[in-house]
Formats: C-alpha cells, structure tokens, sequence
C-alpha cells in the first residue's frame, strides 16, 4: 500500500506543479487539498485491480490520480459551510478556512473536472473504446446517479430516523461508488477485464464499500480527533444517523466481520493473486484513521 500511495502522490505533485494557472492560489489550493495526507484507499484499489489483471502501474497511474482527485474534490465541497461546515481536515485547516469559501470551490470544481482531462488524455490505455468506458465508470460513480446523489440524500437526512435500507442505500452512493469505481477502472486500464472479472470485483467492491463506512461510523465514537485529523464525535453531534445508532456498536463490528468474509469469497475465483485486495479488505475494518 505504501508502495502504491507514493506513487500517486509523486504523479499527483508532478502534474499539479506542472500546471500555469494565472491564479497561483488556485493551484495552491488545489495542491492543498491533493497533497495534505489522506490514505489514497481509491487509488491503491486502481493499482490492485489493475495489476490483479496483469496490468501494469502504467496502465493505472492516470485513473490513480483521476479517482483521488475526485475524492478530493468531494471532501473540499463537503467541508462547505453550506454542507458539513468543518474546520478540520486530514489534521488541517479545511480549504475554504486555509483559504476562502470561493476559492475552495473553484479548486473543488478544478479538481472535478482535472479528472476527466486525466481520464480522457491518458496514451497508455490501449483503445479510445477502454478510456470511453473508464470515463463512463467514473462520470456515474461520482454525479448524480452515484456519490452527489449520496450526498444530497445525506444532507437531506439529518435528524431523521433512517432505516437500515435507506442507510445503505445512501452510503452506497456516497461512499460506496467510488470505492467501486476505482476497482473497476484498474480493471478496465489492464485491457484484460472480462464480465466475470468486472462482476466479482464489483462484489468485492460492495462489500469493502459499506464496511468502510461502517467503520467510519465507528471511529467516530472510539476513535480519537488526532488520529481521525477532524472532531471525533462529529456524526452524534450532528445527531447524523450512524449504523452502531441503528444497531448497537457490537452488531455493527460483527457485521464488519461478516463483510470482509463476503468480500473474500467474492475473490475466490483469483485465487492467490488477490491476496492483497484481501488485505485491503483486512485494513478497513482494522484502521484507526
Ligand atoms: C460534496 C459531492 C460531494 C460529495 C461528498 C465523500 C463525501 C461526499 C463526503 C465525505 C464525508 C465523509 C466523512 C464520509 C464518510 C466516508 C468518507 C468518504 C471518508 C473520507 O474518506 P477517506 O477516509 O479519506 O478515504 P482520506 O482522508 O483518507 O482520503
């Protein structure tokens, strides 16, 4: 995972520094937000998937940076005084605080579109027919039939009782599709994706998707505000409907124990090569930031 991570961030800094804006805050704040921390899970997930399917790194750097720069993009807005109003991010000043509200907008909008220009430029994907593809997979995990779906349900949700449907329903779009979609743009970047491939990593990606979230939930009542680098508690302050909320904090680590188990048999067809895709699975419910 490290390995994976310092590659994307070398190639993220690498292509942000080489950019001339004539607004240099704008790519400041662009860098800020690209390259303050993060454990750039979505981008390793396109590495895997890629290399799961005899890709090379190559192959998946472009859909690495495309993916985190998405992501970015969502925690910058979602930092917003209009959504979740946070100060605090990855341990630092949030990016409309560090700057101001409009420029953590436009970077935010910046990043969004930066994606699809990586997606769209990328000369190591073999067929325009893959990048038309990879650019579909992303464009839908992420609008409004993906993550800012997620996220206006979520916006909309605060202080309602939500069932256990319409919470998965909602971190499966908010969380859940992106996670997807990077397993399923290092499948494609390989060349070497196929139904069944496709199929069995999006299983995996189901089950890793909501376990994420779930643990999420979790480190916001045991987790500490150091190592989450934003307020612990935050969710139940919010009074944000949460899944230990719903079901008691022992059934919903017992859920995560079940989810990993499901994501493994959804690799069995991999055998010893997705080992590390296991591990991943592994790190979600065990991290502690
Ligand atoms: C603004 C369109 C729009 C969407 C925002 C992802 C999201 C949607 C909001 C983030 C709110 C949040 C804390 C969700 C819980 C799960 C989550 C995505 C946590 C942050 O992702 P990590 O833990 O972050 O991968 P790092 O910092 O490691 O990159």
């Amino acid at each position: 995972m490290q390995l994976y991570r310092e590659r994307v961030e070398s190639k993220l800094l690498s292509l942000l520094s080489s950019r001339a804006n004539i607004a240099s805050h704008l790519n400041e704040a662009m860098q800020y937000s690209l390259l303050n921390g993060g454990k750039r899970l979505r981008p390793i997930l396109v590495y895997q998937a890629c290399k799961l399917l005899c890709g090379t790194l190559e192959q998946a750097d472009n859909a690495a940076c495309a993916i985190e720069a998405i992501h970015s993009y969502s925690l910058v807005h979602d930092d917003l005084p209009a959504m979740d109003d946070d100060d605090l991010r990855r341990g630092k000043p949030t990016c409309h605080i560090k700057f101001d509200e409009a420029t953590a907008i436009l970077a935010g909008d910046a990043l969004l579109t930066l994606a699809f220009e990586l997606l769209s430029c990328d000369d190591s994907l073999q067929s325009p027919d893959i990048k038309l593809k990879m650019v579909q997979t992303l464009a839908t995990a992420s609008g409004d039939l993906g993550m800012v779906d997620g996220q206006a349900f979520d916006l909309g949700s605060v202080g309602k009782a939500l069932t256990l449907e319409e919470m998965q329903s909602m971190h499966g779009a908010k969380t859940g599709a992106l996670i997807r979609a990077a397993l399923r743009l290092g499948a494609l970047a390989s060349n070497n994706a196929t139904p069944d491939s496709l199929t069995a990593l999006d299983q995996y990606g189901v089950a890793i998707g909501l376990a994420f979230q779930i643990q999420d939930d979790i480190l916001d009542i045991e987790g500490s505000t150091e190592q989450l680098g934003k307020p612990q508690g935050s969710d139940l302050e919010r009074d944000k409907p949460t899944y230990p909320a719903l079901m008691g904090l022992e059934a919903s680590k017992a859920w995560l124990e079940e989810l990993v188990e499901q994501a493994n048999d959804a690799l069995s067809s991999f055998g010893e090569q997705a080992t590390p895709l296991r591990e991943i699975a592994q790190f979600i419910i065990s991290r502690s930031s």
